[in-house]
């Protein structure tokens, strides 16, 4: 399951973006924010086409894809540098697959808002936090080498080039490290290498209005634009007012749909299918996976015991109607191991 982690600065709205997409009703408080443990929430994915394979295969059951919220602690400056970050904090912060940065665009008595001070901040900490995590490092680096022992000279170098570049006030994920460099780096878990998307929360009066500020966003991160608050309050609603309240205040997509989306494209996700004999289901899958992947991200065993993957496109099974037909079609095909799923496939994998 894929895990968002929502962070920001206190009282950017954090959990009442958690609140709106989870459908919960987490306190939003002063009292919460010092609470160390994230509140958490799964979120469904919504999708159509699984909607339309559970009705055309009379399947009870549809299962789909999930994103897990963790709403975190509110981040204030020079909080890293200080080496405050709790270590409960970081060891959660450090599993999240992508950041969502909730960044204030809303009035609170006495705190002027500002959004790209605020981006700066978390950015600013975030380095810090994994600079001090490279000063350790080569200090355990050295240490070994007056001591006579060899540590790995490639490991070391590459440290070091993170260092120097993280010093100059720079996120990892800007470095454009090679793929065999990033393996390397994998189990430090810095910050600034997730992959990290700005979610703009707005008061209702000034959503649509902020085109400037998102396209300057935009420049460096992925950005959406949400009325947390407002939408909050429409869960208590039934799904038509809220609808209604949405139109009038020209919000043409949901923030949990908008959410999905962005979490998708920031990690580049896509979706494919298994029809089982009770349930049709939806999983998540990074572009460029195998089939391979796919039978391991549906059963460990199903990977280590695969035979080949059968396979059709959603577009195809929609124009075509069934298996039968496909088949005559030469749309349904048999794929070994590295077949490169794509978007839409639903895939049967045979396994011994
Ligand atoms: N007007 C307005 N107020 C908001 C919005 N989102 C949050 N707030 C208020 O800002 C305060 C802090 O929100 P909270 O979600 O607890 O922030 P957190 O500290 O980041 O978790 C609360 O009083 C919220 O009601 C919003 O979109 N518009
Ligand atoms: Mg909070």
């Amino acid at each position: 399951m894929i895990k968002i982690g929502l962070v920001g600065t206190p009282k950017s709205g954090k959990t009442t973006v958690f609140n709106t997409i989870t459908k919960s009703d987490a306190e939003v408080s002063d009292y919460f924010s010092e609470n160390l443990r994230p509140n958490l929430g799964i979120v469904n994915v919504a999708d159509e086409r699984l909607d339309y394979l559970a009705e055309k295969f009379n399947r009870t059951k549809t299962i789909y894809a999930t994103i897990e919220y963790l709403d975190f602690v509110g981040i204030k400056k020079d909080e890293a540098k200080k080496e405050l970050f709790s270590n409960q904090f970081l060891g959660t912060l450090r599993t999240v697959d992508a950041l969502g940065l909730v960044v204030r665009k809303f009035n609170l008595p006495g705190i002027a808002t500002n959004p790209i001070l605020e981006i700066e901040t978390i950015e600013t900490e975030f380095i810090f936090s994994d600079l001090i995590i490279c000063e350790k490092k080569l200090e355990i680096i050295n240490k070994n080498l007056k001591h006579g022992l060899k540590s790995s000279e490639s490991e070391k170098k590459l440290i070091e080039k993170c260092y120097t570049f993280l010093s100059e006030g720079k996120m990892l994920k800007f470095l454009n490290l090679k793929k065999e460099e990033l393996h390397m780096l994998r189990g430090f878990q810095f910050l600034t290498l997730k992959s990290i998307f700005i979610i703009l929360n707005v008061s209702e009066e000034i959503f649509g209005q902020n085109k400037d500020l998102i396209e300057s966003i935009s420049e460096k991160f992925d950005v959406v634009e949400i009325a947390g608050k407002f939408e909050m309050e429409l869960n208590q609603l039934d799904e038509d007012d809220a609808r209604e309240f949405m139109s009038e205040m020209n919000i043409k997509e949901s923030a949990v749909k908008k959410l999905t989306r962005i979490s998708y494209e920031s990690l580049n996700l896509l979706s494919f299918f298994t029809i089982g004999k009770e349930e049709v289901r939806a999983w998540s899958l990074q572009n460029g996976s195998t089939a391979h992947d796919a039978a391991g991200t549906v059963h460990t065993d199903f990977a280590q015991k695969f035979i080949r993957a059968e396979r059709y496109s959603f577009a195809d099974f929609k124009k075509y109607g069934s298996e039968k037909e496909l088949k005559s079609a030469g749309k349904f095909f048999i794929e070994g191991k590295n077949y490169i799923v794509k978007d839409g496939d639903i895939i049967y994998i045979r396994h011994s």
